[in-house]
């Protein structure tokens, strides 16, 4: 199946046709939903505390997670001042990704599609930086729902897109309306703790055909709104030259029940 974007005007207008897509498919991409410069600022602060590999940033707008994330580098800073400062600039890049994540803008696009209030609940950098390690991880189909194991279709991922993304430097892929299936059974398996050679992801036990799949070919400053039970998986990159950067946003149904995860370390955040 070939991939449908959406555009969204200046004022974020969501339609009645974008909320049946969305409910028909378990997914929508919004082009123009966030600008190209957005994109390189949110790239640029969180370039400071990527690691050797580009490891994934989790919670990069919780000033902890950011500092607990970089002990080994702030450990090699032996100048004082210089110590302080990069503390300082991980409080004011967690800061920065909070605004994000609660921004109007999402708040509005989220409540106009699905009609429900939201809450934030964790975000993730997911990098895929050309020729590192961890740039060769390609997450196997699995619901993100099964995580965080909310009912009622609760539970929303959002991916904000750094860069162009294509088959060759790791895009998604995703199996349109397999949400309706609800959460399904899975074989746990590492995510964030994964490590080269391993294939992230909790696998679903379902029969999927390639036939139903779509690759998630899009651009800088593409906005992917996901069902938390839509089956989706992703390709590794094996581009020497593109770096495919991304980032997760993930929201819950105001006043339900999530599962925090030992490492996500869910909670909600209001908007
Ligand atoms: O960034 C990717 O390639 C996929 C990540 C993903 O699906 C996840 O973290 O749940
Ligand atoms: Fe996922």
């Amino acid at each position: 199946m070939k991939l449908q974007v959406f555009k969204l005007n200046n004022s974020f207008h969501i339609t009645k046709e974008h909320s049946n897509f969305y409910n028909k498919n378990g997914f929508i991409v919004f082009r123009n939903a966030f600008s190209k410069k957005e994109m390189r600022e949110l790239d640029q602060s969180i370039s400071s505390f990527s690691d050797k590999g580009w490891h994934n940033i989790m919670n990069p707008d919780r000033a902890e997670f950011l500092i607990g994330q970089s002990i080994e580098k702030i450990s090699k800073i032996k100048n004082f001042n210089a110590r302080i400062n990069f503390i300082e600039k991980a409080i004011n890049t967690a800061s920065f990704y909070r605004s994000y994540l609660v921004s109007k803008r999402v708040k509005r696009i989220l409540e106009k599609l699905i009609k429900k209030k939201f809450v934030g609940l964790m975000t993730q950098v997911i990098f895929k930086h050309a020729n590192t390690k961890f740039a060769k991880l390609g997450w196997v189909p699995h619901q993100d729902n099964s995580y965080a194991k909310m009912k009622n279709h609760s539970y929303v991922t959002t991916n904000l897109f750094i860069h162009k993304a294509t088959k060759k430097n790791g895009c998604l892929y995703l199996f349109p309306e397999t949400h309706k299936k609800g959460l399904v059974n899975f074989k746990k398996y590492y995510s964030y703790h994964a490590k080269i050679g391993q294939k992230p992801g909790n696998r679903v036990d379902m029969m999927l055909t390639d036939k139903n799949k779509v690759d998630l070919e899009v651009q800088a400053g593409d906005y992917l709104i996901m069902n938390g039970n839509l089956v989706h998986g992703s390709y590794v990159n094996k581009s020497k030259k593109n770096s495919r950067h991304l980032l997760s946003f993930n929201y819950g149904v105001k006043g339900e029940y999530f599962f925090p995860g030992k490492t996500a370390k869910r909670k909600a955040i209001n908007f």
